[in-house]
């Protein structure tokens, strides 16, 4: 009920401490399968004190304006081009759905279909559904990844561009995106590149020394890419991204706002008003840990995949679904729905609706954790697989 008079801040605060008290948070290790973190106290601060930036308004607040086209450029420059056009949207489902949203604009087709991986994250159904786009489904092989001569069969005189995954949801694998950008230059098709989870992580991988294949700008092909901050990034939720090549992908998707402060403003983004300080926060991520903080992130959550997937190896009945590729390591056992339930009941959050568990190396999980997380599972499993 809309309550007619006020309440103390202290005593309403004090209601939804309580109410959300069955929260499980970052800070309790529990939380193994997200692809959320603990947002890093610095980008907490900058949230704070720009609370009021609104983007969907740039010419009242053209400073903050040129900071995110900053932001966009710094993205795009990681990603291997000199200078990008894009947003800082709302997460990876906007930043998905704005790709496809351009290269159907483009393509001007009238049943339009996309070609994706069975891998691809859900966004791309909403997608599908909201833009008429008819989504074909292209089969993956045994490592996983997408069989591109699965997806050169499917193209047809309807296809309006190809989706390749770096760092997909269950498993975090990278798909043969040099395959994939080769195959849609040979078609005159775009390609778009769902990097919301691996953007954060590929880059720095890389550079200490993983072998995985280029998944970026640096590929002809690849027209788009979404990579979102508030994944592996460490900015607070709501932050995504979504970079184009050229300024015409853009453009294809802007709509004319005709009335604001800046003048007629061209609108490219799903959401009308937008949070200014997340934009700004991404900015100011980027510039506090650099290249060489972001690296470091990345290595200690790739040392400690490593080390888990091994440490899971040792456990009888249990199976590792593929070898980690990048900060994502996903088992199954024998009578999972009991392991996960009982699992669940020791207070871990994880899920196992895909026939798997997935385990997310974020900068909150710590290796006691999963140390604890270990012994529980060696409990639960002796159990369960008894007869
Ligand atoms: N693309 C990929 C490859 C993704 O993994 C995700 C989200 C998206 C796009 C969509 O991003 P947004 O959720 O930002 O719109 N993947 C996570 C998942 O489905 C989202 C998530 C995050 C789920 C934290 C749970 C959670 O606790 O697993």
């Amino acid at each position: 009920m809309f309550p007619e008079k006020g309440t103390h801040e202290e005593d309403v605060l004090d209601e939804l401490r309580l109410k959300t008290r069955e929260d499980l948070t970052f800070d309790s290790g529990k939380i193994l399968g997200s692809m959320c973190t603990y947002p890093h106290p610095f980008a907490v601060k900058i949230i704070t004190e720009f609370i009021d930036r609104n983007l969907g308004d740039p010419g009242l607040h053209t400073g903050s304006r040129k900071v995110e086209e900053e932001a966009i450029n710094m993205l795009a420059n990681l990603l291997g081009l000199d200078k990008g056009y894009g947003h800082i949207v709302s997460g990876g489902t906007e930043a998905n759905i704005l790709a496809v949203r351009s290269f159907r604009n483009l393509a001007d087709v009238e049943e339009p279909e996309l070609i994706l991986p069975k891998s691809a994250h859900f966004s791309f159904i909403k997608a599908g559904e909201m833009l008429g786009v008819r989504l074909v489904w292209a089969e993956l092989k045994d490592d996983h990844t997408v069989d591109v001569r699965d997806v050169e069969r499917k193209i047809t005189d309807n296809t309006i561009g190809l989706v390749g995954i770096a760092g997909t949801t269950g498993l975090g694998v990278v798909d043969d995106i040099p395959a994939l950008s080769d195959l849609a230059l040979d078609y005159g098709l775009p390609l778009h590149v769902d990097a919301a989870f691996g953007g954060f992580v590929i880059p720095f991988a890389k550079a200490l020394g993983y072998e995985i294949p280029d998944f970026d700008f640096r590929l002809k092909g690849v027209k788009s890419v979404t990579i979102d901050p508030h994944k592996m990034g460490m900015v607070p939720i709501p932050a995504g991204g979504i970079i184009f090549r050229e300024k015409r992908y853009l453009e294809a998707i802007s709509v004319l706002a005709p009335y604001l402060a800046g003048g007629k403003i061209w609108q490219a983004t799903i959401t009308g008003t937008r949070p200014g300080a997340s934009a700004l926060a991404v900015w100011a991520m980027i510039k506090h840990l650099g290249f060489n903080g972001y690296k470091e992130i990345v290595r200690k959550a790739m040392e400690l995949s490593r080390w888990f997937a091994g440490e899971l190896k040792k456990i009888p009945g249990v199976k590792l679904i593929r070898e980690p590729v990048l900060n994502i390591v996903s088992f199954s056992t024998e009578n999972l729905e009991a392991v996960e339930e009982e699992l669940k009941r020791k207070g871990w959050g994880i899920s196992a609706h895909r026939g798997y568990i997935r385990i997310v190396m974020m900068p909150h999980v710590k290796r006691e954790h999963l140390e604890e997380f270990l012994r529980d599972l060696r409990e639960v499993t002796v159990h369960s697989i008894k007869p």
